[in-house]
């Protein structure tokens, strides 16, 4: 044992001396090594750094669009280049910007405002950013040979099917957009993870900040919004790769099935963009109007209705393709709704600026530009879901210019505004100049000239999406001004960026509580130190840093909890998910390189399904699941270690001895996202069945009771063997849980070959969309089994080195969640293959 224990503190240590010891544990080091930073605070700035990066190229693009549009019959782009620029400015602002910037945003904040040192899964945090990097970079390498996407950021199906799609533009798109969301899914686990477990002591769910519960609920939104979207790419992969025919109407599919698995993606998209928008601006907003904001619960209430009823919209985008009229009828009138709990918070802002003594500080600045804009954007949002009216302007550039002030005014302004309210705490310094000032003006009169005058295009009848038009059509004047006011609005952009770079490096020196916030985030040095806080607070209100204005150097001092090095163990606590009641000590791991060489498998299984190198692919996704493995050795311990002291004569048991660890959520979670991505494929099964030509199939499926009963009874057994070994008493008989655990593994097998068995019998995928159905649902049952297997060996190469104890039970219990989670999915699966077919009498 070393002597940092908190015990043997006599005299207690030097508040410097802390400070050293905390940094030699969790700084980064440079060069090289700085590739394998975990640490919150490098991974969130790498998003927020690239996210922007990706922003300038998307604006570029959007230059070249309008420099395309500004004057009639242009021959500035050809036509292929042009659909290739449009389709990439809606990608890269979609996926590359906005939702990697809220991640950024979340990933570095979070921790500070909750009180933590970090979030609760680092290493999966520096993976996402890879998956993030690499994933964008194929789409933008693709951009620079002329093989980028060009069926437009939606992809319609089948304009990008095989047949009219030839070339490699569109499988750009499904593998890079899916690899990027393999990062989007991996940040939402993180942040819900740590929203619910890793505050500080005190702060039960009803006092976190607002923005929490933003991020909370915005990633949850990602959870259930991006499955569809990512099952809908795999299909539309296999049937480009396999031609197997989900979505070609000759062979009973049907392309409406991609409209719909997109939009229901898509449209809870466009509130993951602006509600932690909407968060920034509930932050920023009571702390420069000086009170407390007003109807907290009204508007966590709102923002979590919200969440659902975007859910329910996704038709509103698909109004002329031949909706039935109730449906129509339902889905306008839903649309409309959703401006109730968006007016919610309009009003609580509007009060808390009433009610408060507010400053025209410049994030200010930016938030009254967001509200002017953002309001407009809403109220043409109203107009579009009036189904007559979107009949007319549908597809027209005032489309474009509804999304624009939704986008740019819900999420770009307040983006900008939350860049000059926190810079402070990222550098530690505040402009000198005024140069923001400047850039706001113009960007505000550069973006009203840009899209207000494209309403009026649009209602002139100019289509979005073309490559030029007429002189005689009179839309020459309207666009020319629209090019005017987007070159201005670039350099307003251009001189935000000046301004902030000009900061990092000349900016004066302020002090730590810049703007004199409530919250914990300005409790922290600035810039902040790795570990954030050098003790963590106790918190009993909303407002810790109202109640005492001191408290960030007392925590500097030592004075909250765990203000010690144990062990070099890098330490903060875990509370229970409502009460915020300390629960367990949460030992994050140290840096490493292992997320960075994972992605990069990830990205060689990517690039080898885009090749079609099917082999390379089968290799790299095994080394996959044997690089997740290497994950697992240092989170764990060898030993039972009991409660361990946390300081104020306090103490916590390890997260690895506790009831509900982290892990134990983010299975759930995952489990979530899994199973979301299986019911949209039961949704693409039933909808098919239901709307799509050629149905029944000519060739029906053959019943295979063989199989089935062996798929059955091999998950029966695994189910309980795997459940039984995780008990705490069969835990205790090391020989017993690795016999059950063995059993379980058996149990897989046999399922594997009763899955096998029905896939024998199938008929041919590529003659019909039922039959490809069918074998995706079976190929997605038996990935699962594969993987228990997996998880039942882990167990017990886990029971042998010595993890599992029957206090240290959670590797055997996260298999046994997983096993019974497969099970349920190969009982659906069954039920959908052979129950109702043998229902509808479509079963031999
Ligand atoms: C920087 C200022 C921006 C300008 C000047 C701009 C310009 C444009 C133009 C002219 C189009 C229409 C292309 C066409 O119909 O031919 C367009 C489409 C689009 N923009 Fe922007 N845009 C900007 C920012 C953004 C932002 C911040 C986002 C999202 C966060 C965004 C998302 C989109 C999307 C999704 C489309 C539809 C693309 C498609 O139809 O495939 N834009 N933009
Ligand atoms: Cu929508």
């Amino acid at each position: 044992m070393t002597t940092d224990t908190p015990d043997s503190r006599h005299p207690p240590v030097s508040a410097i001396r802390l400070h050293k010891r905390l940094e030699a544990v969790w700084g980064t080091p440079p060069g090289w090594a700085r590739l394998s930073a975990v640490n919150h605070n490098v991974v969130g700035r790498r998003f927020i750094l690239t996210a922007f990066v990706f922003f300038g190229i998307g604006g570029v693009l959007a230059m070249l669009i309008r420099a395309q549009l500004a004057t009639p019959r242009s021959a500035f782009l050809g036509p292929e280049i042009y659909n290739q620029i449009f389709t990439m400015h809606g990608t890269v602002m979609m996926f590359l910007f906005a939702i990697p910037m809220f991640e950024g945003f979340a990933i570095y904040l979070l921790p500070k405002l909750l009180g933590a040192r970090d979030m609760a899964f680092p290493r999966l945090g520096a993976y996402g950013y890879w998956c993030y990097l690499f994933g964008g970079s194929i789409l933008l390498i693709a951009l620079a040979f002329g093989l980028a996407p060009d069926g437009g950021w939606f992809m319609y199906t089948p304009l990008t099917s095989k047949t009219y799609s030839p070339g490699i533009n569109a499988d750009i798109w499904l593998i890079g957009v899916t690899f990027v969301e393999v990062s989007a899914i991996s940040a939402a686990i993180e942040i819900i993870a740590t929203v619910l477990k890793t505050r500080a002591p005190g702060m039960s769910i009803d006092k976190m900040p607002l923005l929490a519960w933003y991020l909370l609920v915005t990633a949850f939104m990602m959870l259930f919004g991006f499955p569809p979207l990512i099952l809908g790419s795999v299909l539309l992969e296999l049937e480009r790769a396999f031609s197997l025919p989900f979505f070609d109407p000759t062979r009973g599919g049907d392309s409406l099935l991609w409209q719909h698995l997109f939009w229901l993606f898509g449209h809870p998209e466009v509130y993951i963009i602006f509600l932690p928008a909407a968060g920034m601006v509930s932050t920023i907003l009571p702390t420069l109007a000086r009170r407390e904001i007003i109807g907290y619960g009204w508007i966590v209430v709102s923002v979590v209705a919200l969440a659902f009823l975007s859910f329910g919209l996704w038709v509103h985008h698909m109004f002329t393709v031949g909706i039935p009229h109730l449906a129509l009828a339902f889905f306008s009138s839903a649309s409309t709704a959703v401006a109730v709990p968006t007016a919610v918070q309009i009003f609580a802002w509007i009060g808390t600026l009433a009610a408060g003594r507010p400053q025209l500080k410049l994030p200010m600045l930016y938030l009254l530009g967001f509200f002017s804009v953002f309001v407009i954007g809403g109220l043409t949002g109203v107009m579009l879901a009036i189904v007559p009216f979107n009949w007319q302007a549908h597809d027209t550039h005032f489309v474009v210019a509804h999304l624009h002030y939704v986008l740019v005014g819900g999420f770009v302004f307040p983006m900008l505004a939350a860049a000059y309210y926190w810079l402070p705490h990222f550098t530690g310094r505040v402009p000198r100049h005024s140069l923001g000032t400047a850039a706001f003006w113009l960007i505000m009169i550069g973006f009203n000239l840009t899209f207000l005058v494209m309403h009026w295009t649009g209602l002139l009848g100019m289509p979005r999406r073309i490559t030029g038009y007429g002189p005689e059509t009179g839309w020459e004047w309207p666009n020319l001004l629209s090019s005017i006011g987007s070159f201005t609005m670039a350099i307003g952009f251009a001189l935000f960026a000046i301004d902030v770079l000009m900061h990092w490096r000349h900016g004066k020196r302020c002090d730590r509580n810049r703007w004199g916030a409530s919250t914990l985030e300005w409790a922290t040095a600035t810039p902040p130190p790795s570990y954030n806080f050098a003790s963590l607070p106790q918190i009993a209100s909303r407002a810790p840093l109202a109640d005492r204005p001191d408290l960030g150097n007392r925590l500097a001092a030592g004075d909250g909890y765990l203000g010690f090095v144990r062990h070099q163990w890098l330490e903060t606590l875990g509370v229970e998910a409502v009460t915020g009641r300390v629960e367990q000590i949460v030992r994050l791991p140290n840096r490493t390189f292992i997320p960075l060489v994972t992605a990069v498998i990830t990205g060689l299984f990517f690039v080898a399904v885009l090749f079609k190198l099917y082999v390379l692919a089968l290799i790299a996704l095994v080394a996959v699941v044997a690089a997740a493995l290497m994950w697992t050795p240092d989170s764990g311990e060898r030993q039972d270690r009991g409660a361990l002291p946390i300081g104020n004569g306090e103490s916590a048991v390890l997260h690895s001895e506790a009831a509900s660890p982290p892990s134990l959520w983010a299975i759930w979670l995952a489990l979530a996202a899994d199973a979301t991505a299986f019911a949209s494929l039961g949704f693409g099964l039933l909808f098919l069945w239901v709307v799509a030509p050629n149905w029944p199939p000519p060739e029906w499926l053959q019943w295979s009771p063989l199989g089935a009963a062996l798929t059955a009874a091999g998950l029966a057994i695994a189910l309980l063997a795997a459940n039984v070994a995780a008990m705490r008493r069969v835990v205790a008989r090391a020989p017993w849980r690795e016999a059950l655990l063995a059993i379980a593994a058996s149990g897989h097998i046999v399922a594997l070959t009763g899955i096998g068995a029905i896939v024998l019998v199938t008929p041919a995928p590529t003659r019909h969309a039922y039959a490809a159905v069918v074998l995706v649902m079976l190929l997605y049952a038996g990935l699962h089994v594969a993987i228990g297997l997996v998880f039942a060996g882990f167990g017990i190469w886990r029971s042998r080195a010595g993890f599992v104890s029957p206090v240290r039970r959670i590797d055997l219990r996260l298999g046994a969640i997983w096993t019974s989670y497969t099970a349920a999915l190969g009982a659906a699966a069954l039920l959908l293959v052979f129950g109702l077919p043998l229902v509808m009498g479509t079963v031999r």
